[in-house]
């Protein structure tokens, strides 16, 4: 996979040489090439933004720069033999990065992201190259950072886990907690290791027994209780089919129950009966 990513603070993108990103580069799965938009401008002062049109705060960053140091990067990479692009843009009016979106960018030959700061780049650059490559539009999250570089960084490391050989252990992905299939999309209990006794703190018996039934149980419903608690919106997306008797009863028992009769049917619902857990 190649990765371009064009910004006014390249040192902002170091971590890329480090940890899994800089082992998938080393290994040779990645290629990452990251560039000053600066280098586009042909002004004293390296102009990048200018004021909105229709007035308002902030500045907008100019289609000058980021036209040529696109066309640029994406000749240099088609050269050297890569192949459909994927323009990749942070910004928090973008679609969900999910680990779904993340898969689907795992699978794809060329990333090319654009960081913007101020308040994002004109329009007109990203409809132009929408009319040549794959443009998405992407937030990492609900709350607004001041610019996209942080954004490029998550999604690099959830992307980059992803290649094969990465992790050392494709095993391992199948387990994530918002992989499909996973625990039917629940969050993953605790975990603890060694040593078994810390700070008077002992580690729960059944992890201790050897009981690889009762074991699995355990974390089931550890799982549905750490959902039911930080992200109630999972329980009720999963589809009740998910569930066992068991997991029905732990459900009961946080204060979920089956809707009866609501749309769509048997999905697990907040009992309006419950006590606060
Ligand atoms: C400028 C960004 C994010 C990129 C992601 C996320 O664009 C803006 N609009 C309003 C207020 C502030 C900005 C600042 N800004 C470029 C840029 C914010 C990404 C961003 C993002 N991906 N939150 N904020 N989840």
């Amino acid at each position: 996979m190649r990765l371009d990513v064009v910004t006014i603070f390249p040192e902002y993108l170091e971590p890329l040489n480090v940890s899994l990103v800089g082992k998938a580069r080393a290994r040779g799965q990645l290629g990452v090439h990251v560039h000053d938009l600066r280098e586009w401008t042909y002004d004293r002062h390296n102009t990048v933004d200018d004021t909105p049109y229709g007035g308002g705060p902030g500045m907008v960053m100019k289609t000058g720069p980021w036209g040529d140091a696109l066309d640029t990067v994406l000749a240099d990479g088609y050269e050297s033999g890569a192949h459909a692009p994927t323009l990749v843009v942070p910004t928090p009016s973008g679609r969900p990065f999910t680990q779904e979106l993340a898969v689907e960018l795992s699978e794809r030959p060329w990333l090319i992201f654009t960081p913007a700061r101020y308040e994002g780049i004109d329009r007109r650059v990203m409809d132009e190259y929408a009319t040549r490559v794959d443009v998405l539009e992407v937030s990492i999250g609900d709350y607004v950072l001041a610019g996209g570089e942080a954004a490029v960084l998550v999604i690099t490391e959830a992307v980059a886990r992803l290649l094969p050989g990465v992790l050392g252990n494709a095993e391992s992905h199948r387990d994530d907690s918002f992989a499909p299939g996973a625990m039917a999309g629940l969050l993953e209990g605790p975990v603890y290791t060694k040593p078994p006794e810390w700070r008077g703190r002992d580690i729960p018996d059944v992890l201790l027994s050897g009981h690889h039934g009762r074991i699995a149980r355990w974390r089931r419903d550890e799982a549905l209780k750490r959902t039911a608690a930080h992200r109630p919106d999972l329980i009720e997306r999963c589809d009740p089919r998910a569930f066992d008797k068991k997991d029905r009863e732990t459900l009961f028992i946080l204060g979920w129950a089956p809707d009866p009769a609501g749309e769509p049917y048997g999905r697990f619902w907040r009992r309006p009966d419950a006590v606060e857990q």
